[in-house]
């Protein structure tokens, strides 16, 4: 049986299904949670999604959005499902929640660092979670309405970069035109979520590219925002979102970092490649993760010695490059 009709089997012996969101969540995670819930409702289920941390307001749009809990909710569950996430530390302090769970489903396209689930529906290959959802709903022969269409779409675009990053292929254009049909306005998801940014946060990323550096090589270029950056703009981590897509936009740049120190000794690093750099290799022997082209790790010491940490594990990757 092929992995998304094993999990459509779950879900449909399942009532009482609680849905996890990964922390910092962004579009593809939450876009699959409600997907899945709006389905699961429309089954005459009951569905709670759940996320450790609000949602950012560029995500409010979402049908559903407002469904979404912080706190597990109370009674029986006979599943939880978890989505675009790779280790049960991504839903913080909702892990003893799902754990205790009798059955967890998850469903995610990044690379495992935990077994997390007794049915698994994991393919690297993907680009979005969200596909990997579609992909469920068609095994359950859950018609798409705008709603669910909606959601899919949001995590389909925003994880292939606006369908413009190396992991988008011809299927992504496909199931795009498909979601469309069925009510996705992609102009508008667009809209909501780029065009959405505060004040703060443009001022943030102005001070971001105002301090880029490039190693002399020219493969790494990166940008460090202090604890102060975010003081002195008002902003928060979460206005750094796609701030290093700017990093790695420089002519000839392999690899863009971004450093944020999130609080004094506190430091998190994104790290995207062009393709040429297994990023999520480098994030790995930092004590991070993610994939080949996005990944992120954290450090506990002051934004200098992350930097210098970082860079020299870049260099061993980047130094045989031409
Ligand atoms: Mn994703």
């Amino acid at each position: 049986m092929s992995p998304a009709k094993k999990a459509a089997q779950v879900l449909a012996a399942s009532s009482r299904v609680a849905v996890g969101c990964h922390v910092n969540p962004d579009a593809d995670t939450v876009g699959s949670a409600l997907a899945l819930t709006w389905a699961l409702l429309d089954l005459g289920k009951h569905v709670e999604p759940l996320c450790p941390d609000p949602l950012p307001a560029n995500l409010l749009f979402l049908p559903g959005a407002e469904l979404i809990r912080g706190a597990p909710p109370g009674g029986a569950f006979d599943l939880g499902v978890l989505v675009d996430l790779e280790g049960l530390d991504r839903v913080a302090r909702l892990a003893p929640f799902f754990e205790a769970l009798p059955h967890l489903l998850t469903i995610d396209h990044h690379r495992p660092h935990q077994e997390v689930g007794d049915v698994r529906f994991i393919n690297m290959r993907a680009a979005s979670t969200a596909e990997l959802v579609y992909r469920v709903l068609r095994a359950m022969a859950v018609p798409l309405d705008e709603r669910i269409a909606t959601c899919l779409l949001a995590g389909l675009v925003t994880d292939t970069g606006g369908f413009r990053f190396p992991n988008t292929r011809p299927q992504h254009l496909a199931l795009a035109a498909r979601l469309m049909r069925a009510g996705a306005d992609i102009s508008r998801i667009a809209e909501e979520v780029y065009e959405n940014r505060s004040l703060a946060a443009q001022r943030l990323l102005g001070r971001a590219l105002s301090g880029l550096q490039q190693t002399k090589d020219g493969h790494t270029v990166w940008a460090a925002i202090s604890y102060k950056d975010f003081q002195e703009t008002g902003s928060l981590d979460a206005d750094t979102d796609g701030i290093v897509n700017h990093v790695r936009a420089v002519a000839n740049a392999e690899v863009g970092l971004l450093f944020r120190e999130t609080r004094p000794g506190r430091v998190r690093v994104s790290l995207r490649s062009r393709g040429r750099v297994d990023v999520a290799h480098v994030a790995q022997a930092l004590g991070g993760g993610g994939h080949k082209n996005a990944s992120g790790c954290s450090f506990n010491t002051s934004l200098e010695e992350a930097v210098r940490t970082t860079l020299a594990e870049v260099g061993k990757s980047t130094d045989s490059l031409p």
